[in-house]
Formats: C-alpha cells, structure tokens, sequence
C-alpha cells in the first residue's frame, strides 16, 4: 500500500470524508449509474482538456479505450500546475480527491467545465478502482495514482524528467458502482466530434483498443462546418450564412442555413457546454430572427396583413447553431440538468448582434430574402390548413375521422386526457387480446394492420394517404409537423406494442420516424413508449395450479429456471398475439407490472443524421454509414429503459 505524506494525513483524512459520501450516493452526483454515469465521467475528464485547449493551450486531445477497461485521456496543454496547494498536498491530488462545488480553481474567463458536468474530477477518483495522473510540466513528470475510490493515495512521483507538455489521465471504472463499465465508442465520438466543432484547429482522437477503430475529428472552419455536417444529407435552400461579433463581453457566433426540410434544428451552445434546453440566447435568437424578417418583409410589402404569418413559419427548415461565450461570472444555469441557458445579458447580446448583422444580409441579399419570405408565407398556408382540418375533427364535422376511426380504435372511457394511454398493437390478433386485457377506464387501442410507411423516404401527402398513419394522426388528435400542437393530445402516454421479432422490430423504428419527424414534440415530452413483452415463460404444475415466472432476457431465464425448480417447462412467445388477453395485461399493459422504454433523444444531430441515413432514400449512405458503425443499433441510441 503506498502512503500518504505524513505531513498531510490530516487532510487526507476529510478527503476520505468526502469521497465516500460520492460512492453512496452517486447518482447524486453524476445523474444515474448506468451508460449515462459511466460516460459522464469520461466528460468530467475531458472537459478539462478541452478547457485548456479552449484558450490556446494543445491542438490535440487524444482519447484511448483501452482492453483491460480503463480509459485514458491525453492533452497537450499546460498540464495541471504541480506545486503544493495552499492545503499542503500537492493541486494535482486537490483536483482530483477533493470534492468541489463548481469544479473551480482559479478565475477562467470562459470555462467549459462549469454547466452540465463540472462536478468535479475527484468523483471519477471516488467511482474508479484507480485513476493515474501524469502531468509533463516545467521538464519534469508529475505522477500519481488514487486507488480503491480514493481510499489509498499513492505517493506523488516526480523522478523523471521530459521536454514536452500536458496532462494524461487514465482510470478504471468500478463495477461495484455502474450497472455497466462499457465504454460506447459512437457515444464518445460523437460528443468528441461535437467539441471539435466548437474548438477550430484542434484534432479530437478516440482510439479503441478493443475493436481496433479509430475516430479522427478536426476542423478548421468551426460551426460552419458543424451546419455543413447537419445538412450534408439534406437538399438545401440558401447558402451558409454566418454571424460573428462581440456585444458587451459576450462573444455571439450564429451561423444557420435553410434546408427543403420541414422541421427546424436549433442547436445552441454557451462556453462550449451544450444548452439542450435553450435558454436566453435561443430567445435572443428567435425574437431577434423573426423582427429582422417581418421588418423586411413590411419595408418591401412582400407581406399583408392577411398573411398570418407565425414565428415558426419562418423557421420552417432552417438549421441554425448558436454558440455564446459569456465572462463567466455572467454565467448562469438553469434548470434540474443544468442544460439552460439563465443569464438575462445574453439575451441582448444575442438580439443586437443578429439584428444588426442580419438585416444587412437581408439587404445586400435580396433575391435570398424573398426566397426565404415566400417559403415562410407557403408553411403558414400549410399551417392554416392543418389547423382548420384539426377544427372541423374536433367541431362536429366529424366525418372523416369517424369513417377512419371507425372499428379501430378501441377508446378508453375516460376523459382526462393526461392519464390516458394509446397502445399501438401490431396486428389484429395482439389487438384483440389487448382490447380484452386492459383497463378499460384509462388504456385505448388501436390496431395497425398492414406495415406503417417509412416517413423518411415518402412526401407528406402519400403519408396523409396511408390509413395507418392518418389514423394514428387523428387518434392522437394534436395534429402534425409545424402545427403539431402538444395541448390537444388525446393521450399521456403513446406505447408501441409490437412482437419482440425483427418485423416488430422494423415496424417501432417505422413509428418512430413518424413521431421523430412529425411529432417531436410528444418524444420530448416523454409521452413516447416501447412496450417490452416477456420473451419467455418458465412454468410447473403442482398439483392443478400453475407456478410460472416470465422473463425478458437470458439472464431472466436462467434465474427463472432455477426458481421453478426441476421439472419445469418453457414457453417460447414467438409474438404478442400467443398471450391469453390476462396474460397480456399481466406481463405487458399492467402499470404495475410492465416494463415500459421510454423514448428519448440523447444527441439530436446524431439521432437526426441516422433518421436520415438508415431511415433515407439513398442506399449508398446506408451501406457506408453501416459499414462504418457496424455495431451500431438503432435502438441503443434511441430508447432508454424507465420501468
Ligand atoms: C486529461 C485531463 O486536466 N488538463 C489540464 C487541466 C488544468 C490545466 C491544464 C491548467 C489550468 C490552469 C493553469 C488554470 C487544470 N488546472 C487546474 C488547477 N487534462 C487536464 N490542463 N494551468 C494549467 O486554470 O489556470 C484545474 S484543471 F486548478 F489546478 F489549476
């Protein structure tokens, strides 16, 4: 065992303290113990290379995977400063064995370790079997290394001596702690992808030890070449515009460009952490992006006062970043996941810069102008219609839906739409069963027969065509696309029910690019579900009653069997419909009883581009992008177990 510096014992001694408390409740500090918490700590490491590189220091990050399970990351910055802290012990073990509230040494102007993560580096010590730090500073190596969650402190060794720079970090997560100690390498790729965007110049590796593959991103031109990666696939309508200035100490850079889509991507970011929940830039952003058009629109009369032109109709198919970087003691967080943007300057810093900035493009740009402005006025044309077709549904003339509801739909009795859910159940027989299974007070259901077309490779109107989905559109009652409006939903929760086989499979990612492209807003409302029926029945009788265990996986199985004991049999459900309507609620429907995946979206870039990709027309994408990430699945990304 190797001691600690008797001279410091008694600091060690609240450092034990402290990192004790992360491992008994470390969700606490690192959100879940699952793939989430694990990569979680891999940011937490990260961030501070990309940090130090982030003002100037190291043009490469190199990231290894390595076989025994570990995962080191390596920069060429400064490396972290090696001389005593005023506590005594050596800043490298401060960082990484003393807890910190806001991961803050000294006064960074713009810092990314201060949003989402930024808990702090000594909880990866605390969650590691080890974790080693070698830093190359001042010709000298620094090295240490933290065992068992921190409880052995080995001894600082500065012994050798080098010509270059930087900081490695290498650990070992501890399988006492996560549900999985897996490294992901597409879910570490794409976040290094991301950050190389936001970093111009600088080259983010992964290396996995254990496949071989390797990620290699570097780009010179930033978020146009982020713009450039999100439309890559799509046909495009203007040009990339690009916006960069500094109002009051926050530095604002905005580029976007339109796309035949009919959905917006507004990606926003605040000192390089990602604000998935938007904040004060992204309402700086909107305000400001719709008076510059209405202004110009009025100045040229290309609009009337007839033309009920929305905010969203102008920002039909536009992708736009927006990325801010704020002093930090401006900087504020919001929210549970701190994943929003507070701080009110930003707002204004955002508005002037756009305004100002955009209305000259509009200017100098005319012909894109009213290219822009006319396609705003076609989607508000398209929106009026849905929404007065949503109307007449709801305001007696109710023919349509009724002749398309007609003997499909199973309703439930109640009307409190919140605690409503619709099963989506494939097949006629699973329907069946279903509708004699559930309850009848709360659960709807409703059949789809023939397979759901794909909504990536159809136009808008042959969907509206196909009877499964202009069901399902009506059933659920809160329109589609740009007017797809969250407060008519019939439902609190929408389950997918399909048979646990590849068609069933095929047909939850056929519905799930419906709702990811028509009805976003239910996915990130959490109202989408994946209904998990049990693969397998492991039963006995003994005597005339029947002792029976259902399981979902191998591991299930196999405790199954040795709970049911000798003499047991197994009942293989090859689909939904092999289930009495009792053993369907029991298994599948029960609230009480149910597993239910419910469905999110990690990396909307990411999700965005495989919709396009593995979803899309063009085959030659698919066959390289599978070729590429062979073991990607579409469900790992897309889907996250609740219950
Ligand atoms: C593989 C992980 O942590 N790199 C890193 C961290 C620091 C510095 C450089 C650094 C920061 C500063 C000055 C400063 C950190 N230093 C500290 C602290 N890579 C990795 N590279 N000199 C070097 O912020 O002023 C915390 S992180 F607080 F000790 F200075």
């Amino acid at each position: 065992m190797a001691r600690e510096d008797r001279n410091y014992s008694e600091g060690t001694i609240e450092i034990l303290e402290g990192l004790s408390a992360v491992r008994k409740r470390p969700a606490m500090y690192i959100g879940s113990t699952d793939y989430r918490g694990l990569h979680h700590c891999v940011w937490e490491i990260v961030d501070n290379s990309i940090d130090e590189a982030m003002m100037g220091f190291g043009k490469k990050i190199i990231l290894t995977i390595h076989k025994d399970g570990s995962l080191s990351v390596e920069d060429f910055g400064r490396g972290i400063p090696t001389g005593r802290h005023k506590s005594g012990v050596p800043t490298p073990q401060v960082v990484y064995t003393i807890l910190h509230a806001g991961g803050k040494f000294s006064d960074k102007v713009y810092s990314a370790s201060v949003g989402l993560h930024g808990v702090g580096a000594a909880v990866v010590t605390a969650l590691s079997e080890y974790l080693d730090v070698t830093i190359y500073k001042d010709g000298k190596v620094f090295n240490q290394r933290y065992e068992k969650g921190g409880s052995i402190i080995g001894k600082a060794d500065l012994s050798r001596t080098t010509t270059r720079t930087g900081t490695i970090v290498r650990f070992l997560p501890d399988p006492k702690i996560f549900s999985s100690t897996e490294f992901k390498f597409s879910l570490i790729a794409e976040r290094l992808q991301e950050s190389a965007f936001l970093l111009p110049g600088v080259e983010l590796v992964l290396i996995d030890e254990r496949s071989e593959k390797v990620a290699n991103y570097c780009y010179q031109d930033g978020l146009i070449a982020y713009c450039q990666f999100i439309n890559e696939d799509k046909e495009v309508l203007t040009p990339i515009m690009s916006f960069v200035d500094t109002y009051n100490s926050t530095k604002v850079e905005i580029v976007m460009q339109y796309t035949t889509e009919y959905d917006e991507t507004i990606i926003s970011f605040a000192n390089n952490v990602k604000t998935i929940d938007g904040g004060t830039h992204e309402t700086g952003f909107r305000t400001a992006f719709t008076r510059c058009l209405n202004d110009y629109a009025k100045k040229y009369n290309i609009i009337k006062e007839r033309d009920k032109i929305d905010s969203s109709d102008y920002r039909e198919g536009l992708t736009a970043i927006v990325s801010v970087k704020v002093p930090e003691k401006y900087l504020q967080f919001e929210g549970q996941t701190k994943s929003k943007l507070g701080s009110p300057e930003v707002r204004n810093a955002v508005d002037s810069v756009l305004t100002e900035r955009f209305t000259y493009y509009l200017e100098e740009n005319k012909e894109m102008a009213n290219k822009i402005i006319n396609r705003a006025k076609k989607a508000s044309l398209a929106r009026e219609a849905a929404r007065k077709a949503r109307e007449e549904a709801r305001s007696g003339k109710r023919v349509k839906a009724e002749r398309l509801l007609s003997g499909k739909l199973t309703p439930a009795q109640s009307k409190k739409s919140s605690e409503c859910e619709l099963f989506l159940v494939e097949g006629d027989s699973a329907g069946g069963s279903a509708k004699q299974g559930r309850d009848r007070l709360y659960q709807a259901i409703l059949p789809l027969r023939g397979k759901v077309i794909n909504s990536e490779r159809s136009d808008l109107a042959d969907l509206l065509k196909n009877e499964e989905i202009s069901t399902m559109i009506y059933t659920i009652g809160a329109g589609y696309g740009q007017s797809f409006s969250l407060n008519d939903c019939n439902y609190g929760k929408v389950i997918i029910m399909t048979d646990a086989d590849t068609d069933g499979a095929h047909i939850q990612v056929l519905l799930l690019t419906f709702f990811f492209r028509y009805m976003r807003a239910l996915i990130e409302a959490g109202r989408v579900y994946v209904a998990l029926p049990p693969l397998y029945k492991v039963y006995k009788y003994v005597g005339k009653k029947e002792k029976s265990v259902y399981c979902w996986d191998e591991e299930d199985l196999k405790a199954a069997k040795e709970k049911i004991g000798a003499g047991y049999s197994i009942q293989r459900y090859k689909g939904l419909g092999e289930m009495n309507p009792g053993q369907l609620w029991e298994t599948t429907m029960n609230p009480k009883t149910r597993s239910l995946i419910q469905v999110k979206i990690d990396n909307l870039v990411a999700t965005e581009k495989k919709v396009t990709v593995l979803m899309g027309k063009d085959a030659k994408l698919r066959r390289n992008w599978i070729e590429e990430n062979i073991k990607f699945t579409l469900e790992d990304d897309f889907l996250r177990e609740v219950k």
